[in-house]
């Protein structure tokens, strides 16, 4: 069946797709084989391909979509920004009200000093910013040698060479030449994968040490920043043992460092406070910001910077800006979907009502027999998949290779899930409602009880 919006024939547009569009994270003549599922439209949590399937969007797109598809407030918006000012740059002593509103909005939801904003078009660039960002900060404080950061193993901050040199993906490292210098990695708080015989508790703070372990080896002269997500998202959402946070903002404390904290995906709202700081309760010197700030209706991100950062780059030039740094329409549409976000109490009804349901139901998942462990978040849940749950062993044969199986069986049950090897995770738009996490939960029970069966029959236990 054919979308009433698409005039052309699904394999019509699979073969113009595959002529000409190199994708992202693909192997393209693979996929070009096999034909790329289209999109024709979507709505509230559901998206809709040209074949008339209906998707429960488990990922919120690329967990961007918070307020929910298809809200024409931001469309209305965007063409009557379109219509004013279209585009303008803020390079050359110039501003707009666009920018101005979402910066003020931005200043006064962020916490404590956080009151300054930088923007970009993606996450990868504000994390590039930040990268030039705090070394700058350093030399203009009379310490130039100051220039590492110290990120996480399996961190995911980008795919630009800064932003990938900064996340700990060792396959994107092997391609295009990285990580770029003075950039290091330390060890990551996934208890499941790493943790051994040690308890969560344990292993958290022993992780957390790791970051001092480090300052003290590369000296604390060398290291400019810290660079973390609160809840590592693309890595699998690895929720950290509790332990570890308060020990990570301890070592910062102690030392001469700056704390970058990711937000790309924990931000606006995802965990059930405004950041993901909130909730952990870190209190960073930057936040890197995307995603959920438009909803994803707008590609734009930033860096909010605190009053002490801003108060040192001010007191220079800073030779660093995009094109498309401030965007009036992605701005004034960031601006909408905050406050959208504000004033429908999104955020609030998270905390209060739909997360904790999402949570009651989710971690039922934890009874399947082939799911270890079953976290959640806020809005953004994992679970691991294993053949023994008390040895926490992989599956037989590669890494990843049962997490892809249960992704395919998600899709035939109508269900967008993602896999990050072999742990299946979700981040639904935040307007999720009780009766769509019932019907998410079915679907995924499905779909884990036919790829348990698949993974028995082909002796991957
Ligand atoms: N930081 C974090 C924490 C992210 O999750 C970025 C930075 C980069 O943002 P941009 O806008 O440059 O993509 C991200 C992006 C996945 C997946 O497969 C996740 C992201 C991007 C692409 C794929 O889970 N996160």
């Amino acid at each position: 069946m054919n979308n009433a919006k698409n005039m052309f024939p699904t394999e019509e547009l699979q073969r113009r797709n595959a002529a000409h569009h190199v994708q992202p994270f693909s192997a393209n003549t693979e996929l070009g084989k096999k034909g790329a599922r289209v999109i024709s439209n979507a709505e509230g949590v559901f998206i809709t391909d040209t074949d008339g399937n209906q998707l429960l969007d488990a990922m919120a797109g690329l967990w961007c979509v918070n307020i929910g598809y298809g809200r024409k407030e931001l469309a209305d918006v965007a063409a009557r920004q379109m219509s004013e000012l279209p585009y303008y740059n803020t390079f050359f002593r110039t501003t707009h009200l666009p920018v101005i509103e979402l910066s003020e909005r931005l200043a006064r939801l962020a916490p404590d000093d956080l009151n300054h904003v930088f923007y970009g078009s993606s996450g990868s660039e504000a994390n590039d910013t930040n990268i030039r960002l705090v070394r700058q900060y350093w030399a203009l404080k009379g310490k130039p040698s100051k220039q590492v950061i110290i990120s996480r193993r399996n961190a995911y901050h980008g795919s630009t060479m800064g932003g990938a040199s900064l996340g700990g993906m060792t396959y994107m490292h092997s391609q295009g030449g990285l990580p770029i210098p003075d950039i290091h990695h330390i060890e990551q708080p996934d208890w499941w994968s790493c943790g051994g015989a040690q308890t969560p508790e344990e292993f958290g703070k022993s992780t957390a040490k790791k970051l001092e372990d480090a300052i003290d080896f590369l000296g604390e002269n060398r290291v400019a920043a810290f660079i973390a997500e609160p809840i590592q998202g693309a890595g699998g959402v690895i929720v950290p043992p509790a332990t570890y946070w308060p020990e990570i903002q301890r070592i910062c404390d102690d030392h001469e460092i700056l704390m970058i904290v990711d937000e790309v995906i924990c931000g606006f709202g995802r965990t059930g406070n405004w950041f993901g700081s909130q909730t952990l309760d870190i209190r960073p010197d930057i936040m890197t910001i995307a995603k959920g700030l438009s909803s994803g209706y707008q590609p734009i991100a930033g860096s909010i910077i605190s009053d002490a950062v801003a108060d040192v780059i001010g007191m220079d030039e800073f030779n660093h800006g995009y094109t498309y740094s401030s965007h009036p329409v992605a701005a004034a549409v960031a601006n909408e979907n905050v406050r959208i976000l504000e004033e429908e109490g999104i955020v609030e009804n998270v905390r209060k009502t739909i997360a904790p349901y999402l949570k009651d139901k989710w971690l039922t998942l934890a009874d399947h027999p082939m799911v270890g462990e079953a976290k959640v978040v806020g809005m953004m849940g994992s679970v691991a998949l294993t053949p023994n749950k008390d040895t926490r062993a992989p599956f037989n044969g590669e890494a990843g290779k049962v997490g892809l199986i249960c992704r395919e069986h998600c899709f035939e049950a109508n269900l967008i899930m993602r896999a990050v090897g072999d742990r299946m995770v979700i981040s639904p738009p935040l307007i999720i409602s009780e009766e769509e996490i019932d019907l998410l939960l079915e679907r995924a029970s499905i779909a884990l009880d036919k790829t348990f069966a698949y993974v028995k029959l082909h002796g991957l236990m």
